[in-house]
C-alpha cells in the first residue's frame, strides 16, 4: 500500500512537473499573430512574424511607425514626383498624367509631343505640320484656311467679299462687325496683337509649345524644364542633363580631330535599330547618336558600349 501512495505521488509530481513543462513551452513557442490577425498593424502595413513577436510595416508608398501608415505624396514637392507635367497623388502611388496635345514616355514620367499628323492628317484637308503639343493646317499657293481652321478655300471664290477675302489680314479668324468692315479674332489660347490682326500664342495653347514649362510674357511663351532636364537650343525641347552634356561638351570640343570623330560618327548615323547600336545590353537613341547602359550588376566599359558584370570582374582577379 505504502510503496504504492509513493508511486502514485511520484506520478502526480511528475505529472506537474510535465503540465508545467508544456504551459512554460507553450509561453516560449512563437504564435504568429500576422497569420492568425491578432496583431495591431494598420490597414496599410506589412505584418512580419518574428521569433517572440512581430512587426508592422508601412507598404510602398506609405509613410509611418507601421501602426498608423498615412500615404506618401509624392507630388508635394519641387521635383513633383519627377512628373515633367501634372502629378496625381494616389493613395500608395502617384500617377503622372499630360496636357492635350502629350503623351506620357515609356519611363512613366516624361511627356513627348503627339503628332496629330500621322492620324488622317491631323483632319487637315491639305497640308499639316506637327508643331509641339500641338499641330496646325496649312493650305497649297492659291487657297486660304478656312475658320474652321482645316479645310482650304480657293482665293477666287472669296473675291469681293470681305472676310471671305484673305486680303481681311487677320491672321486667323475674320468676322464682319455690325458697321461692315472685319475685325479680327483669334483661336482660343492665342492674344490678338496690338495691330488688330496678328495672333499671339499663350501657354494656354499647346503648352505655348513648350515641352514641359511654359510661362507667359509680353513677348509671348518662354519654355523651360523640369529638373534633370536642360532646354533644348529649340527653346521649346527637352533634354535629360546627361545628353545635355555630351551635347555641350561636343560644342566645347576645340580638337579639330575630335570634332572631325563626332561628325563621322554621326555621319555614320549609329542607332540602336541597327546592331543594337553597338551596344552590349542596354540601347538608347538619342540627339546625340546612340547611348549604351548596363543592367545593375554591371558596369559600362570606358568604350561605351561593353558591359562588365561584377563575377567577370572577380573571374579576373588571379
Ligand atoms: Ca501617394
Ligand atoms: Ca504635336
Amino acid at each position: 500500500m505504502g510503496s504504492g501512495s509513493l508511486s502514485w505521488d511520484l506520478c502526480l509530481f511528475f505529472v506537474l512537473i510535465n503540465t508545467c513543462g508544456v504551459t512554460g513551452n507553450a509561453g516560449l513557442a512563437d504564435t504568429d499573430e500576422c497569420s492568425e490577425a491578432t496583431d495591431d498593424c494598420h490597414i496599410d502595413a506589412l505584418c512580419q512574424n518574428t521569433p517572440k513577436s512581430y512587426k508592422c510595416i508601412c507598404k510602398p508608398g506609405y509613410k509611418g511607425d507601421g501602426k498608423q501608415c498615412e500615404d506618401m505624396d509624392e507630388c508635394d514637392n519641387d521635383y513633383t514626383g519627377g512628373c515633367v507635367h501634372e502629378c496625381i497623388n494616389i493613395p500608395g502611388n502617384y500617377r503622372c498624367t499630360c496636357y492635350d496635345g502629350f503623351m506620357l514616355a515609356h519611363d512613366g514620367h516624361n511627356c513627348l509631343d503627339v503628332d496629330e499628323c500621322l492620324d488622317n492628317n491631323g483632319g487637315c484637308q491639305q497640308i499639316c505640320v506637327n508643331t509641339m503639343g500641338s499641330y496646325e493646317c496649312q493650305c497649297k499657293e492659291g487657297f486660304f484656311l478656312s475658320d474652321n481652321q482645316h479645310t482650304c478655300i480657293h482665293r477666287s471664290d472669296a473675291d469681293g467679299m470681305n472676310c471671305m477675302n484673305k486680303e481681311h489680314g487677320c491672321a486667323h479668324i475674320c468676322r464682319e462687325t455690325p458697321k461692315g468692315g472685319p475685325a479680327c479674332e483669334c483661336r482660343p489660347g492665342f492674344e490678338l496683337a496690338k495691330n488688330q490682326r496678328d495672333c499671339i500664342l499663350t501657354c494656354n495653347y499647346g503648352n505655348g509649345g513648350c515641352q514641359h514649362n511654359c510661362e507667359d510674357t509680353d513677348s509671348g511663351p518662354v519654355c523651360d524644364c523640369h529638373q534633370k532636364y536642360v532646354l533644348h537650343s529649340d527653346s521649346k525641347t527637352c533634354i535629360e542633363k546627361d545628353e545635355a552634356a555630351i551635347e555641350s561638351s561636343e560644342f566645347n570640343a576645340t580638337s579639330v580631330a575630335d570634332v572631325d570623330k563626332r561628325v563621322k560618327r554621326r555621319l555614320l548615323m549609329e542607332t540602336c535599330a541597327v546592331n543594337n547600336g553597338g551596344c552590349d545590353i542596354t540601347c538608347k537613341d538619342t540627339a546625340t547618336g546612340v547611348r549604351c547602359s548596363c543592367p545593375v550588376g554591371f558596369t559600362l566599359q570606358p568604350d561605351g558600349k561593353t558591359c562588365k558584370g561584377l563575377l567577370d570582374i572577380a573571374k579576373n582577379i588571379p
